[in-house]
């Protein structure tokens, strides 16, 4: 491969683009088509189907908040966790953090992506190693519906709709999430970025909206997603999502570089353009 080369994920009429060393991976699963980069500047690159997953550089903000908003929204202490895609394992790493967990559950529907991750981002799918992660390959809008009452936690991980990802985007898999939490449980689902995929924010926002009696859009700035911005959606029916319950003690808050109570707080507070398209089209309470 030539040794300077640049990949892109290429959006409409504009790209994001990383200089990269050397291609470490190039599978087409049953799924989709999985490639992993060695790049100049930002460690690894995941893509699946020409979409940025991660980079080393700055795949803790993402996989931080996105395990530890709900962990610290949940009105009890969760014990039961399930993470829904993320097959790379970073949001595992991140369940991996709190030994109140007893059981970290993950259903991947891409049994290809977990052996490219373990093979190739160590950094990543070191959350595997953990013995409380039960790994379930399938899809997760079926694995759903078949645990009712399970999880105080349920992290939807995913990839952008239109691929493999598409049934975690519809209001049917919303209503099942809610049944499978327990009562005061909490979701939190990959939800797009209001620059980039306005109206895919905008049904998320809805739909947590629709089945939960709090719920909100939080940012996270992850500059390697095009536009550098991408949300995370809560949804519970106990207490407010946007109010942390809890706190890292202080051997934790060390550990985290992205996530803090304060930053909890803060990432729901968006900007006015975005807060007025999620009350006009997202039914934002
Ligand atoms: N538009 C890209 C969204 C990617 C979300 N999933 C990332 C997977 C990292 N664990």
């Amino acid at each position: 491969m030539d040794a300077q080369r640049w990949v892109s994920e290429v959006n409409e009429g504009w790209g994001l683009t990383v200089k990269v060393k050397k291609q470490l991976c190039d599978i087409r699963s049953q799924y989709q088509h999985i490639e992993i980069f060695e790049t100049e500047n930002l460690g690894h690159l995941l893509m699946l189907d020409g979409i940025v997953q991660l980079t080393s550089y700055d795949e803790f903000a993402y996989h931080e908040m996105m395990a530890n908003l709900p962990f610290y929204a949940c009105s009890h202490v969760p014990e039961r966790a399930l993470v829904i895609g993320g097959g790379d394992g970073g949001v595992l790493r991140e369940l991996g953090r709190h030994p109140e967990l007893r059981t970290i559950d993950i259903c991947e529907i891409d049994a290809e992506v977990i052996r490219a991750a373990q093979k190739f981002l160590p950094e990543t799918s070191c959350g595997y190693d953990d013995p409380r992660v039960k790994v379930n390959i399938g899809d997760g809008s079926c694995f759903i519906k078949e645990h009712p009452g399970c999880y105080d936690i349920i992290i939807v991980d995913s990839t952008d709709p239109g691929g493999p990802g598409e049934p975690l985007f519809g209001e049917n898999f919303y209503r099942d999430m809610k049944k499978a939490l327990t009562p005061g449980g909490v979701i939190a689902t990959q939800a797009e970025s209001y620059y980039l995929l306005p109206e895919i924010a905008c049904r998320v926002v809805k739909f947590a909206g629709r089945f939960f009696k709090s719920s909100g859009f939080a940012q996270i700035n992850v500059p390697t997603y095009p536009t550098g911005v991408i949300g995370c959606c809560l949804g519970s029916d106990e207490g407010e999502v946007f109010l942390p319950r809890r706190m890292p003690d202080a051997e934790l808050q060390k550990q985290l570089r992205y996530y803090s109570p304060e930053v909890h707080r803060s990432a729901f507070e968006l900007p006015v353009f975005a807060r007025r398209l999620f009350s006009k089209n997202g039914d934002e309470k």
